[in-house]
C-alpha cells in the first residue's frame, strides 16, 4: 500500500528536518510525506524545501498563505494527495510527539482495517511529560466527547491516526465542521458512525521539546462546544422531526384563530373557511418548514410553487392517512373514546407526511 504522511506545519523549525529524516527511515520506499505549511514566519517551508532534494517524489510541501488551522491544513493535505496513487493517508504532528517507531505498526493494522489510531487511553499507551492538569484537561476532554457523542474510541483527541482512503470517503471530508482541534474528534467520529473498521493501538506520547505549542485556553472552549456542533450535523433527524412537529401545531393554531375570526365572529361558512384555513395552514407550515425545520438540507434551494403544491399534495395525504388510520382503530378496537384513535390517526399523519417532506419536498440534491 502506498503511504502519504502528512504533516502540517506552523513554527516548526527546530524539528521539520530532523522529523522528516526520521519518518523516512520507518516507511516502506513507496511512500512519502507532505508537509502542509501555512506560511510560518520561523521560515519552517525553506527548511522542508532544502531537504526535498534528498528525497526526489517523495517529499513534498503544500505552502498556504497564512494560518487557517489544523482542519483545514488536514483537509488541504488529502485533497493535495487525492488524486495520486496514494492508498493510505497518515496523520502526525510535526514535533515528535508522535513517535515515528509506531508507523510499521500502524501500517500492518491497516491491512486489515480502516482506521488506526494512535493511542494514549488504551493499555500500554500513555503520555510522557505531560503535567498533571494538561493530562487531566486531555483525558476529560476525551472522556467528555465519548460520553456527549457516545463514541467508544479511547482517544478521541489524538493526532496520530492513519486512514484508508476509503474511510476518508465514508467520512466525506466534505461533511467536517471543525475547524480547529476539534477536527480529530469530528474525524473519529465520523468514521465511527459511518461504520469504518477502527483499531486502537497503543503510543506513549511525549510532550514536545522544542518549538511552542499551538494549543491555547480559547482552542480548548471552542472544541468544547464544537461537539455539540458535531453531534447535531450527524444526527439532524430528531432535530428535524421536533421542529417538524412543532411547525405543525403552530400551523394547527394558526388555522384554529382564523377559522374562529371567519366562522365564528364573521358568520362565514364553516366550509369554504375551514378550506381557506387549511391553504393558510399549510402554506405556513411550508415556510416554516423550509426555513427552520430543514434548513440544513435547504439551504442553497429557493422555496418554489412547484415545492409549496407538492406540500400542499402531502399535506392531504397525511390527512388522508389520518383519517384510515383514525376509522381502521375505531372499527377493528373497542376504543373507550374515539378521540384516541384520533390521536394515532394524527401520529401516522405526521409520519408520513414528515418522510415526504424529508425525502422529496425538502430533499437537497446535490447532498450525496
Ligand atoms: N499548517 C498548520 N499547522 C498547524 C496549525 N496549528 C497547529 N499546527 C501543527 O499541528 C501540529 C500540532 O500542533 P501543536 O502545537 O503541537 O499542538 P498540540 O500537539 O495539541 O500541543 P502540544 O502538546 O503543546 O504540542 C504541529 O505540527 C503544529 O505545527 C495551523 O494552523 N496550520
Ligand atoms: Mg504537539
Amino acid at each position: 500500500m502506498n503511504l502519504l504522511v502528512i504533516i502540517p506545519t506552523y513554527n516548526e523549525i527546530e524539528n521539520i528536518t530532523k522529523l522528516i529524516r526520521t519518518v523516512f527511515d520507518f516507511i516502506p520506499v513507496n511512500s512519502g510525506i507532505l508537509v502542509v505549511d501555512d506560511n510560518s514566519p520561523d521560515g519552517t517551508a525553506k527548511a522542508v524545501e532544502a531537504v526535498i532534494p534528498d528525497y526526489p517524489e517523495r517529499l513534498f510541501i503544500l505552502n498556504r498563505p497564512e494560518k487557517q488551522g489544523l482542519a483545514a491544513a488536514y483537509l488541504a493535505g488529502f485533497s493535495w494527495g487525492w488524486n495520486g496513487s496514494w492508498d493510505v493517508f497518515l496523520e502526525m504532528d510535526a514535533d515528535f510527539s508522535h513517535d515515528p517507531k509506531y508507523i510499521p505498526v500502524m501500517l500492518e493494522q491497516i491491512e486489515t482495517h480502516e482506521a488506526v489510531i494512535g493511542s494514549r487511553n488504551i493499555k500500554e499507551g500513555g503520555v510522557e511529560g505531560w503535567s498533571f492538569a494538561r493530562n487531566a484537561i486531555s483525558k476529560g476532554g476525551s472522556l467528555y466527547s465519548r460520553i456527549v457523542l457516545g463514541c467508544p474510541v479511547m482517544d478521541l483527541t489524538g493526532g496520530f491516526n492513519m486512514w484508508r482512503k476509503s474511510a476518508l470517503e465514508k467520512i466525506r471530508l466534505s461533511s467536517i465542521i471543525s475547524q480547529g482541534y476539534s477536527f480529530q474528534i469530528e474525524m473519529k467520529y465520523k468514521a465511527y458512525r459511518s461504520g469504518c473498521r477502527i483499531k486502537e493501538i497503543p503510543i506513549i506520547f511525549k510532550d514536545r521539546k522544542q518549538g511552542k505549542s499551538k494549543m491555547s485556553k480559547k482552542i480548548f472552549l471552542e472544541a468544547l462546544v464544537n461537539i455539540w456542533k458535531i453531534r447535531n450535523t450527524d444526527k439532524p433527524a430528531l432535530g428535524q422531526f421536533l421542529k417538524f412537529l412543532v411547525t405543525g401545531g403552530l400551523g394547527t393554531i394558526t388555522n384554529l384563530v382564523i377559522f374562529f375570526l371567519l366562522a365564528d365572529m364573521l358568520k362565514f361558512n364553516e366550509i369554504p373557511v375551514s378550506i381557506g384555513c387549511f391553504l393558510i395552514a399549510v402554506t405556513q407550515n411550508y415556510f416554516f418548514n423550509h426555513f427552520w425545520s430543514f434548513s440544513r438540507t435547504t439551504a442553497n434551494i429557493k422555496p418554489s410553487f412547484k415545492k409549496w403544491a407538492s406540500f400542499v399534495l402531502f399535506s392531504l395525504t397525511g390527512l388522508a392517512v389520518n383519517i384510515t388510520v383514525m376509522k381502521l382503530i375505531i372499527i377493528n378496537f373497542d376504543v373507550l373514546y374515539k378521540f384516541i384513535a384520533q390521536a394515532f390517526g394524527i401520529a401516522a399523519g405526521m409520519v408520513v407526511n414528515f418522510i415526504f417532506s424529508k425525502t422529496i419536498v425538502f430533499k437537497n440534491k446535490s447532498a450525496k
